[in-house]
């Protein structure tokens, strides 16, 4: 069986000599340009970030190394051993997004054994997380807790020993790995010291989806399934969202792994980022309560109500818009097949439902958003629910866990192609003016 390592070591010179010739002989060529409106508008479309990993087309939604979901669906590795019975194992896709290839279930096992292997909390970690006030953000307490196991970067040590920049890719493999193999441990304790006894227990039979969901206490082989599904389908999402692009930009000051994914995990706490997922679960509960409050049911007319209420006092509906896309989120589509599958009759997936039929006309008639459909955290937190996982406050943290297979696979090939400091340009309001005044 070739192994991870081996397999990255083999493209890694092949893949540096395609980007240096593409350097060298096309450097100069003109791949776009840059309105003011995009200057003062968040960069929306500007073409500025090199990306392995994934791309994300406006009206197709994500693909993964070339693949659609449902494409991963079909040929990544399951539980079973059997491709397209069952969702991908989170370990096929992180083979997918670091290396571009299809591992065999062979090589995913290995994989597995090898995180769970890593996953080794410093002895410091547990005492600090249990000493955070039970009242602190679960994703604040996530970012303190991989902050402290960077007292184990082999890539802040080997710099500071002076390796040569060739040999770092080396040693970010080591920490990227070690990062997304501790990440359930530190997840795990602080739901179970926030909602619950603070015990967490392992099951390192099971992958690294399945063991994770018995670290959080769910035993439910239908729970184990979704947890594959949802921690493959929140990976990654090109590189411009807030949470990659921030790992991505702190990585390129060679801060190491742990540093870089800990500033994106920062980034993903942001209500307009990841923490949509419980805003989305925040407001279906309001608004269930308001009508169960008026002795109304949750029907078409009372979410349509309840969305202009929300717009007029001048809010945002979570779960709804995005940057890039213009149609249904794919992620989205996934998790409402895996909920018809699983959970066809359950409550909050109809109401769920019903706010997908009225919601895209709202958002039509109030006219300023680009894109009336709904993203991936709109249905995330419903599935969640149905399981009993009611603590709508914690979601994003889940979100963080898979982020950083996508955030961290790309960083790998930062070091690996050996890209610069990040360092755009910015410009003052005088100059922008200074050129439209000309
Ligand atoms: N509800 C109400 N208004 C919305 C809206 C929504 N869901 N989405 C966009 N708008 C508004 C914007 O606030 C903006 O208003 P302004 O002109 O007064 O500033 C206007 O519509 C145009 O914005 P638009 O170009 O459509 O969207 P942006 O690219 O600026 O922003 C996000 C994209 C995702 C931030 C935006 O759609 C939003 O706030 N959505 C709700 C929060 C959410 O679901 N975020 C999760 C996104 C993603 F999937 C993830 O990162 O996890």
């Amino acid at each position: 069986v070739t192994t991870l390592q081996e397999t990255l070591a083999a493209q890694v010179p092949e893949k540096q000599k395609s980007l240096a010739a593409l350097k060298k002989e096309h450097g100069s060529h003109v791949i776009g340009e840059v309105t003011i409106d995009q200057c003062i508008g968040g960069a929306r479309s500007v073409k500025c970030m090199l990306w392995e990993t994934s791309n994300l087309d406006p009206a197709e939604g994500i693909r993964f190394r070339g693949l659609t979901i449902p494409e991963c669906q079909a040929v990544l590795p399951t539980y079973s051993g059997v491709a397209g019975d069952g969702e991908p194992l989170l370990e096929s896709l992180l083979w997918l997004l670091l290396t571009s290839e299809v591992p065999t279930k062979e090589q995913v096992d290995t994989l597995t054994a090898e995180l769970h292997s890593r996953a080794k909390l410093p002895d410091h970690v547990i005492p600090l997380l249990n000493s955070l006030p039970k009242d602190m953000h679960p994703m604040t307490q996530f970012t303190i807790g991989l902050n402290a196991c960077q007292t184990e970067s082999k890539f802040a040590k080997a710099y500071a020993e002076g390796v040569p920049k060739t040999d770092y890719h080396t040693y970010a493999l080591e920490d990227i790995l070690t990062v997304i193999a501790v990440l359930p441990e530190i997840a795990a304790t602080i739901y179970r010291n926030v909602y619950f006894d603070g015990v967490v227990n392992k099951d390192t039979s099971l992958d690294y989806s399945g063991n994770f969901a018995r670290m959080l206490g769910y035993d439910n082989p239908s729970f184990d399934e979704l947890m594959r599904l949802y921690l493959c389908i929140h990976t990654d999402h090109e590189g411009g969202n807030a949470s990659a692009h921030t790992t991505h930009l702190v990585g390129s000051t060679l801060s190491d792994p742990y540093l870089s994914y800990a500033a994106g995990l920062n980034a993903l706490a942001g209500p307009l980022h990841g923490l949509a997922n419980q805003e989305v679960l925040k407001w279906i509960q309001e608004l269930k309560a308001k009508f169960e409050a008026e002795g109304k049911p949750i029907t078409a007319e009372t979410i349509t109500e309840f969305a202009w209420d929300t717009l007029n006092a001048k809010k945002v509906i979570p779960g709804y818009g995005h940057a890039v896309l213009r149609k249904t989120d794919p992620r989205y589509t996934s998790q409402r097949e895996f909920a018809l599958k699983h959970m066809p009759d359950d409550e909050l997936f109809k109401v769920v439902d019903t706010i997908y039929q009225v919601m895209p006309g709202v958002l039509k008639e109030h006219g300023k958003v680009a894109n009336p459909y709904p993203n991936v955290d709109s249905h995330s937190g419903v599935l969640l629910w149905h399981y009993g996982f009611t603590q709508f406050q914690y979601y994003t943290v889940l979100f963080g866990v898979s982020r950083a297979v996508g955030g961290l696979s790309q960083l790998y090939w930062d070091r690996a192609l050996g890209l610069p400091l990040e360092r755009p340009k910015s410009v003052t309001p005088e100059w922008l003016w200074s050129q439209v005044k000309k």
